[in-house]
């Protein structure tokens, strides 16, 4: 057991192996992974597992979401504000830290069920003297605003004086191990203390936002406070506070660092100061482990909703709850100004930008799992229309152009310009080309409301993303007279390895999908919903001949196929590039590039990057028969070497649909261990986002075969794995939650659960 290294104290606080991610042994290399693994968030903070008192390699980063800033960089990105994690302890002047001592014992574990990361250090300094340490850290899901640490100290073989380093360092910078793309994104304005508290504000340097932190130390033994000579400090850009305490051989010490943070996007910003002094104070006055308590009952109740067991197959069952930890630790059921980031608030890599990976990985699960949240990030894409709507005009189309990708004001934020590792300059194309971002939220929205059953928002908000993207597309299609058929030229489907290209058939089937739906549902509104019909009228100065127009250029879109067969062309001319198949599969099982990449460029083979005509077919299953979908996912299967992390869960969840469970399975297991094994190699970077949802998409409606029928009826066709004895999640089936168990032999039941089981 896992917990059987921690003592009694934490033993007996910490979940059964199931529920926790480990870490057995230090090694530096693997700090920046762990750092992503271990990250903890409560939906407003996101904090990576940084070790408190600071090793190396580190990207000590701290995230709120939708605080951005560009200043000299390419894009807004999220600011890493000050680490309010750092906590030092030395002995005699000895740091006693996992670099400077010999490491006797070691290990952290995140604790999934109770989102807390416990550590375990048995350290030996240069004098001999042992001191074991082990800690506890949670940011509180019940009040987001409180984040807190505790370490139990005992020195097992001396007696003497601990000091005590507790900071708030304001002097981090933005991808600070690359030399080349460093950059501060916010400056201190305050560094100051009151009484027992150190406070931290600094402002953005662009919208000159402010964030205060502030925290305080404090130390018992035997319920006793011990804290002697504390001193707090405003060095710089760091707000120090340093106290010292007398240890005994033996005697536990528990120190606890209580944090707060306030930002000007939760209150005005000269309350900032007093609300963090006011909520340390209650945070102090329940203490730590009441607001732990408290914090672990909101997880509780999220995991009633969210956990899926998989009996049988304890690795996967663990990795797949890892996914799920992740994506729902992140998402807020409160903010409509804040979206999930392809790497949440675990890492830097695309600045904390939210993609179509948000509708189409992500949102089923929350949809599905947890409704409220879906409706936030329905309700951030309704709020940024008029963003849309400006970016649309800015390229020349009419009606809502979503950006590529999207920060806090809906502008694009995917550079036309990147500077790549040798200081060259690279004309990134994607914002350019990459469209098909606008398919995903009209059809994210559509999904939404048909999972929930939210007719309100369906009618409404979404009614107005649904009419104002059509228009885009009327507006983007060219028609070709002599094939008599509608075209979308020079775009980039998923596979973003061939760009640009003409008549993606992704892009260009899910427009068809979309403009059939609006036409559709505008007559609908206007049969049964006037009163709604009428105020999008208005509002939208809508006219019946634009749905005319929307139905046509749906009925005459242009989809490539390959002449007597019924494999779609991925795009116009793919057929004629050179054929390139996977043949050979690395220790993970991932595919290895082919040979001829070395001489020759992936842009003139038929290799792809991602899923894309399968993702079509994962999206809209129902327009194809079973006979297509096979012949396409066989073709362009041995084709995809899942660049992307989007790409594995989709091929599964496919691979299902044609009854090839055997590479379903193996396509689950990379996608759920990405992350946990490193596959991709850029854990460190922050974990992927999309993917953890399209883990759940895998299990769900991939292994599962869960499906919703045009009625809201729920429909399971499972395909249990040999491996698996039982599966078992739940979702929110029209308001109430429902329990789903399939056995081995794929039988199943459904359960209605009482009240007091949510
Ligand atoms: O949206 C994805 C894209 O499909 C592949 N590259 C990474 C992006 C963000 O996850």
């Amino acid at each position: 057991m896992i917990r059987d290294n921690f003592s009694k104290i934490l033993r007996e606080a910490m979940s059964e192996d199931s529920w926790l991610i480990s870490e057995d042994q230090y090694d530096a290399k693997k700090n920046l992974q762990f750092e992503s693994l271990f990250a903890l968030s409560n939906g407003y903070m996101g904090i990576r597992g940084v070790q408190e008192e600071g090793n190396h390699p580190s990207l000590p980063y701290v995230y709120i979401n939708g605080i951005f800033d560009k200043s000299e960089t390419f894009m807004r990105e999220l600011v890493t504000l000050p680490n309010w994690s750092e906590l030092k302890f030395y002995v005699e002047k000895q740091l006693l830290s996992v670099e400077r001592c010999e490491i006797l014992e070691y290990r952290r574990a995140l604790d999934l069920k109770t989102a807390t990361l416990y550590k375990h250090v048995l350290l030996r300094d240069e004098s001999g003297r042992e001191s074991l340490i082990e800690s506890v850290r949670f940011l509180s899901r019940e009040n987001v605003h409180r984040m807190g640490m505790k370490v139990y100290f005992t020195p097992l073989n001396y007696d003497g004086i601990l000091e005590i380093e507790s900071s708030i360092n304001g002097s981090i910078l933005n991808f600070c191990d690359a030399p080349r793309f460093k950059v501060k994104h916010s400056v201190v304005t305050e560094n100051s203390a009151k009484e027992d508290n150190i406070y931290l504000e600094v402002e953005t340097r662009d919208d000159l936002l402010h964030i205060g932190t502030g925290a305080s130390l404090h130390a018992y033994e035997n319920g006793e406070e011990v804290l002697r000579n504390r001193r707090c400090s405003a060095f710089g850009e760091v707000a120090l506070e340093f106290a010292d305490c007398k240890v005994k051989e033996g005697k536990t010490v528990e120190i606890l660092k209580y944090v707060s943070v306030f930002t000007e996007k939760d209150c005005e910003r000269a309350a900032i100061r007093p609300s963090v002094f006011k909520e340390l104070e209650s945070f102090r006055d329940r203490g730590f482990t009441e607001e732990h308590r408290a914090h672990k009952k909101v997880y509780d109740t999220m995991w009633k909703r969210a956990n899926v067991r998989i009996k049988g197959d304890f690795e996967l069952d663990r990795a797949v709850r890892f996914n799920i930890f992740h994506l729902m630790s992140t998402a807020s059921e409160y903010d409509d100004r804040v979206n999930v980031g392809a790497k949440l608030l675990s890492g830097e890599e695309y600045g904390g930008h939210a993609f179509w990976d948000t509708e189409l990985f992500m949102l089923p699960f929350f949809s599905f799992v947890f409704p409220e949240k879906a409706k936030r990030l329905e309700c951030y894409r309704y709020r940024l229309l008029d963003a849309a709507r400006k970016n649309a005009r800015k390229n020349g189309y009419q009606g809502a152009q979503y950006p590529w990708e999207s920060a806090d004001d809906g502008t694009e934020q995917c550079p036309d310009w990147t500077i790549e590792p040798d200081g060259s300059c690279y004309r990134c194309y994607v914002a350019k080309y990459e469209h098909h971002v606008t398919a995903a939220v009209m059809y994210g929205a559509y999904k939404y409301a048909e999972t929930t059953g939210d007719t309100d928002f369906l009618y409404k908000e979404a009614a107005e993303i649904f009419v104002e993207t059509a228009r885009f597309w009327a507006s983007r299609v060219l028609y070709n007279e002599t094939l008599k058929l509608y075209e979308i030229r020079e775009v980039t489907g998923p596979d973003e390895w061939h760009e640009p290209v003409n008549n993606n058939v992704y892009t260009n089937y899910l427009v068809k999908w979309c403009l059939r739906f609006v036409s559709s549902l505008i007559t609908e509104m206007k049969d049964s919903r006037e009163a709604e019909y009428r105020s999008l009228c208005e509002k939208l100065h809508f006219m019946e001949e634009e749905a005319e127009t929307w139905k046509e250029i749906s009925d005459k879109i242009y989809i490539p196929k390959k002449e007597g067969t019924k494999i779609f062309e991925q795009f116009e001319g793919y057929f004629d590039l050179y054929e390139v198949l996977i043949e050979k599969y690395d220790k993970n099982d991932w595919p290895i590039r082919p040979e001829i990449l070395k001489t020759m460029s992936v842009t003139e083979t038929q290799l792809i990057k991602q899923a894309d005509v399968v993702m079509l077919m994962h999206l809209l299953g129902q327009e194809f028969d079973e006979e297509t979908i096979r012949e396409n996912y066989n073709y362009y299967e041995k084709r995809t070497l899942h660049g992307s992390s989007l790409s594995p869960s989709i091929y599964a969840i496919m691979g299902l649909k044609i009854g090839d469970s055997s590479k379903a399975y193996r396509y689950l297991r990379r996608a759920a261990l990405l992350d946990l094994w490193n596959i991709q190699g850029n854990t460190r970077e922050g974990i992927h986002a999309a993917n953890t949802g399209g883990v759940w998409q895998t299990v769900v409606f991939g292994f599962a075969g869960l499906s919703l029928d045009e009625n809201g009826e729920l429909h399971l066709q499972p395909h249990m794995p040999k491996e698996w004895e039982e599966l078992q999640f739940s979702i929110m089936h029209r308001g109430e939650a429902t329990e789903i168990t399939i056995k081995g032999d794929n039988s199943y039941t459904i359960r209605k659960r009482e009240a007091n089981e949510v």
